[in-house]
């Protein structure tokens, strides 16, 4: 059985094609830095949005048309499972990232919905073993049901904390049988609506203990994967605890659990708080944190979370620079996040979508490198900071200097001179990058 019968493997036909569905930049086995593309790049298909997303927003239903409409309930199910690895395969997707909730039903009990669980896992292990497609990481869907009305790991409610303990311990298992290379926690109910309601000490202190009981769990039943926060500042809560990188790196130092975590980040997540993308990557990548990307993109006109597929390729650069920078992201990898717009809702538009992710990324990957190997910011950002590498720059940056010296040095210092940053400059030379033909 096809469910995309039309559509044949994708391949590179270099960036002169006008083949829409080929890759015009994505090269999996073109080595880039000494790496392959595909080693580099590690895409993963996001299943609730490619397989279960309907695209349907808070004034309409949905509009997909999708192959596997015909099925229900554990039927569609095995279908979706079966068009997911049709779908990864033609497009070399080499990953893929899912919700609990995403891949099977829940049914009247936990007992009955893990039992589905157990169905799908199964049909799942067969086909990862048949393609070589591997799980980048899943999570646990702590967030839809309206039992997480008060939230999962910060709910006022100790029984819907232990369920969702329980539903934890459930994907922590499905991961260590998938054999997952990561384990996401994002906090969609992990926030507050109200403070005049809202112990936040005491939430704190429980989400930091779900943490804490995962790590000890996975330890005893042997599941190495890296474990992973997503940060993200406000919706569905309007202030979620994981608001940034920042706020999410001193969360883990607080509870001492810096060790056991990095970060998942996102890009529309990311401008939803107020930053860049690269500004959220190199946070994580100063503190050693930098773990998985969700590539995305939002709309800036628009305050909410659109998760647009990736195509402004001076954010892929800057993102790909970051990564670079970074020594790569090591069992991380680039999951899309990201859904077809409402009006795109014919099946072929899950490809071109993800052509155009890919395409975005790996034109990407390729000007960062070559921004990298002739050191173009890394010259200018040497010029800037060279007064701390010799006399009383370097003492200050060797710790050595006190507020005494530094006092009797500017005493007797002669007028300060300052040089320009050369920004607009810089930003030229990205854009020359960026436009040159590919070598
Ligand atoms: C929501 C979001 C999630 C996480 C996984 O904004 O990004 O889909 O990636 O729970
Ligand atoms: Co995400």
């Amino acid at each position: 059985m096809s469910y995309f019968a039309s559509i044949g493997r994708i391949s590179y036909e270099g960036s002169r094609s006008n083949n829409p569905l080929a890759f015009q930049h994505y090269q999996a086995e073109q080595v880039i830095a000494g790496k392959k593309m595909e080693e580099h790049l590690r895409f993963s298909m996001a299943y609730w949005h490619t397989l279960t997303g309907g695209g349907s927003d808070p004034f309409g239903t949905a509009t997909a048309i999708r192959p596997w409409d015909g099925y229900s309930g554990m039927d569609l199910a095995k279908a979706r499972v079966e068009a997911a690895f049709e779908l990864m395969e033609k497009l070399g997707l080499r990953y893929f990232c899912f919700h609990d909730r995403d891949i099977a039903p829940e049914g009247e009990t936990l007992q009955e919905t893990n039992r589905n669980l157990d169905v799908i896992v199964d049909l799942m292990e067969q086909h990862m073993k048949s393609t070589g497609i591997k799980l980048l990481w899943n999570t646990a869907c702590l967030f839809t049901h309206p039992r997480f009305v008060h939230g999962a790991g910060t709910t006022s409610n100790a029984d819907v904390y232990a369920y969702s303990a329980a539903q934890l311990k459930k994907s922590l298992e499905i991961g260590k049988r998938l054999g997952a290379d990561n384990y996401v926690f994002w906090g969609g109910r992990e926030g507050y609506e109200s403070l005049l309601n809202t112990d936040m000490k005491l939430e704190l202190d429980n989400l930091a203990f779900l943490y804490r009981m995962a790590i000890d769990y996975s330890r005893e039943i042997g599941f190495d994967a890296q474990f992973l926060i997503e940060p993200k500042p406000k919706e569905p809560t309007k202030h979620q605890y994981d608001f940034d990188a920042a706020t999410t790196i001193a969360f883990l130092q607080r509870y001492g659990l810096e060790a056991h975590f990095k970060l998942n980040l996102e890009a529309n997540h990311a401008t939803l708080a107020g930053h860049t993308f690269e500004h959220e990557l190199r946070v994580a990548r100063l503190h050693g944190m930098l773990g998985s990307l969700d590539a995305n993109q939002g709309d800036l006109l628009l305050g909410w979370d659109t998760d647009e597929f990736p195509t402004d390729l001076y954010a892929t650069t800057l993102t790909m620079y970051e990564v670079l920078k970074n020594g790569g992201l090591g069992k991380g990898g680039i999951n899309f996040d990201a859904k077809v717009r409402r009006a795109s809702f014919e099946p072929e538009d899950l490809f071109y979508a993800h052509i155009a992710g890919m395409d975005a990324y790996a034109k990407g990957l390729k000007v960062a490198a070559r921004l990298i190997e002739d050191r173009v910011f890394d010259e200018a950002v040497d010029r800037r900071y060279a007064s701390f590498r010799e006399g009383i720059g370097r003492d200050i940056a060797e710790g050595r200097a006190t507020l005494a010296s530094l006092e009797q040095y500017a005493l007797e210092n002669r007028p300060i001179s300052n040089i320009s940053g050369r920004q607009e400059r810089l930003k030229a030379v990205l854009n020359q990058y960026l436009l040159e033909a590919d070598k």
